[in-house]
């Protein structure tokens, strides 16, 4: 191919500064470099499609991993505009992939929306860290496309066919000396896509994944219910007590949508987002939805006399138990705060929020006296475990005063003060903990054992589990209460390490204690201090031979390999396949499960505590059919459970 000579002006010169920028600190623009930024570039494409719907230009967006990860996007909107660019003085579609931040800030038209305050450094940074970047537009008859390396211009914006469509067609290869890897994970990918077409109402969006050829996968979602499917898909395994979601819709100038659905359970699950970017720490809009939310019920408790004049106020949090919810709003130029850069500053959205809340749900709850009835039933009943709960926790907080250790009888503390540094183990079994306490580094690990049948956490509300003999040790060991009351600077152990049998039992405990710390000990998980321990599956020995240990079954195929190509046949080693952890001595556990130098650890993160709350509802729920069908779907790892 012909080599094309671009000229250079002087304010491209500054533009290849500016994503040389990119390519030297890539953390500073997506966060780091690791799978979640590398997802964060689909995202990046894929939101410019969506800000493209938002407008009501675009109804479909497809997505493809192709072989070689390969990733492309394509979306049936008005195609990005390809005149030149007064400014830049080259097309504006190669200015949108060669300027920092040229983002929609570039097409002068006021109908383009919102855009992803959060990710919405655009399609340069994309550009800036990928290997090469090929943009297709159809357009005003045309087909057009343009074709880049390490975010340089290698072909710019040429006419190549003739079309009656229009739409964008994005592919890129990230760039592996930059990424840690490129393994896409299918699943990440398909629940981001999924909640953006359930916050998109009408946007068709679809996700394939062509890597491999044996295995090819695709997903399509459509959502015309919006936030309503949302609510219904998050209660997909609970009993809802108003069966068609209560929604909420209003423009103007903070657009909000609210879909609102109360089950029977105990949990509270409102997810909410602003500019479709889930806004994990919260902020202004979800203090107003609550401040309004519990506004709104007391004021109709009261005017129907269903609250007495002597009566106290209900709770915010008695209000919200049991609701599951999702928060949208759009804000022009949103102001990220938190940790996470994942709460909602404006102060402005609070009380826009609160007024479209307090309007439509005071008068949903006038049409709806049934449903309010059963709400406020259990909002009622909610406030009583409350007051329950609080004297059941000034119990043990005055029992543990009287005690002259705050500590459970069971845990074997480590001597070491310094949170930081120090594990507990929280061990399944009598035997297992024996060998733990025997085996550990007692400077800085702690083992607490645990056993027989854990609470039932679904069917007890808060005031049960204070009183829970399985779970107050926990709750003591941890060091920072439960609840509301959580504290994270209080936990007495930077490591909280399950450590369970790989069995069924084990999976079930690990089940357990996951959801009981995503529901009560939240921060815990976000923070990242809970881990699972991961004790080897097989030993393999032979005389004069160094045991090896293997953790899954890969790991024996390779361990087999290797020893073949030492000469040694698979016959002559003998395997020992673990059944639990209370077949090997505290040496051997130490060895293989504990010494920081050896074991592996999995660091527990949102999603798996989510995935086990789900497993929990199921398996736990009032429910009956889904958790016949989970377990008939999954009887092969479920038969000794017992529920
Ligand atoms: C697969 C990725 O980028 N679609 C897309 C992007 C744009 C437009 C349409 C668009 C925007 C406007 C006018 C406008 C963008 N345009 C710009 C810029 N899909 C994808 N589809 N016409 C078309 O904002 O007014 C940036 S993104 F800046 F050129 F307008």
């Amino acid at each position: 191919m012909e080599k094309f000579e671009h000229e250079y002006g002087a304010e491209q010169i500054q533009v290849l500064e500016g994503l040389e920028a990119v390519r030297k600190r890539p953390g500073m623009y997506i966060g780091s470099t690791s799978v979640r930024g590398l997802h964060h570039l689909v995202y990046e494409i894929v939101d410019n499609g969506v800000d493209e719907a938002l407008a009501g230009f675009c109804t479909e967006i497809n997505v493809v991993i192709e072989p070689g990860n390969v990733v492309s996007v394509k979306d049936n909107g008005r195609g990005i505009p390809i005149e030149i660019h007064p400014k830049t003085g080259i097309s504006t579609a190669e200015t949108v992939y060669t300027v920092l931040h040229a983002g929609g800030k570039f097409g002068g038209d006021s109908a383009y929306k919102v855009s992803g305050g959060l990710h919405g450094v655009g399609a340069s940074v994309v550009n800036a860290l990928s290997s090469w970047a090929e943009v297709t537009i159809e357009k005003d008859g045309g087909v057009y496309q343009m074709y880049f390396e390490k975010g340089k211009t290698v072909r710019p914006l040429e006419k190549i066919g003739d079309s009656k469509n229009t739409g964008t067609l994005v592919r890129f290869l990230a760039d592996d000396s930059i990424f840690e890897s490129l393994d896409y994970e299918f699943e990440v990918l398909e629940k981001r896509f999924r909640e953006i077409a359930f916050l998109t109402k009408g946007l068709k969006i679809s996700i394939e994944d062509k890597r491999n050829e044996e295995e090819p996968r695709k997903s399509e979602f459509h959502f015309e219910g919006g936030l309503n499917s949302f609510v219904e898909f998050l209660n997909k395994n609970k009993d809802a007590i108003n069966k068609t979601p209560i929604y909420i819709e209003k423009d103007g100038e903070v657009p909000v949508e609210i879909a609102i659905q109360y089950t029977t359970s105990y949990s509270e699950n409102i997810y909410s987002f602003v500019n479709n970017i889930n806004t994990v720490e919260g902020g202004t809009h979800l203090e107003g939805f609550k401040r309004s939310l519990t506004k709104v019920f007391n004021d109709y408790a009261r005017s129907h006399k269903i609250l007495k004049e002597k009566d106290p106020n209900l709770q915010g949090e008695d209000i919200r138990e049991g609701i599951t919810a999702v928060v949208s709003v759009k804000v022009m130029e949103p102001q990220f705060e938190g940790q996470t850069k994942t709460k909602l500053g404006n102060s402005e959205v609070t009380g826009a929020v609160m007024s479209t809340m307090n309007e439509y749900m005071s008068s949903f709850l006038e049409e709806n006296p049934n449903v309010a009835k059963a709400i406020l039933e259990k909002c009622i009943s909610a406030s009583r475990a409350r007051v329950a709960a609080r004297k059941a926790r000034e119990l043990v907080r005055r029992k543990n005063a009287l005690e002259t250790s705050t500590l459970p009888g069971k845990l074997a503390d480590c001597s070491s003060k310094n949170a930081e540094e120090c594990e507990v183990y929280i061990v399944e079994g009598d035997s297992a903990g024996g060998s733990a306490k025997q085996g550990r580094d007692r400077t800085f690990q702690a083992i607490l054992p645990l056993w027989g049948k854990m609470l039932n956490v679904e069917k007890s509300r808060a005031d049960k589990i204070y009183n829970n003999d399985k779970l107050q040790p926990v709750i003591l060991a941890v060091g920072a209460g439960i609840g509301t009351d959580f504290d994270i600077t209080k936990i007495r152990y930077g490591k909280v390490i399950i450590m369970a049998d790989a069995d069924v039992d084990g999976s079930h405990i690990r089940t357990l204690l996951l959801t009981f710390f995503f529901r009560y000990m939240r921060p815990l998980i976000e923070n990242g201090n809970v881990y699972l321990a991961q004790p080897p599956l097989y030993k393999l020995s032979k005389k004069g031979m160094e045991d090896i240990y293997c953790y899954t079954d890969e790991d024996l195929d390779k361990a087999f390999d290797d020893l073949k190509e030492k000469g040694i046949a698979r016959d002559a080693v003998s395997i020992q396949r673990y059944k639990g952890l209370g077949e090997m001595n505290p040496e051997q556990l130490w060895e293989t499960t504990m010494d920081p130098e050896n074991r592996i650890l999995i660091k527990v993160t949102m999603e798996d505590a989510i995935k086990a709350d789900e497993i929990f509802t199921i398996l736990m729920g009032d429910e009956v059919e889904p958790r016949r069908e989970f377990i008939q779907s999954n009887a092969k790892y479920v038969k000794n459970l017992d529920i």
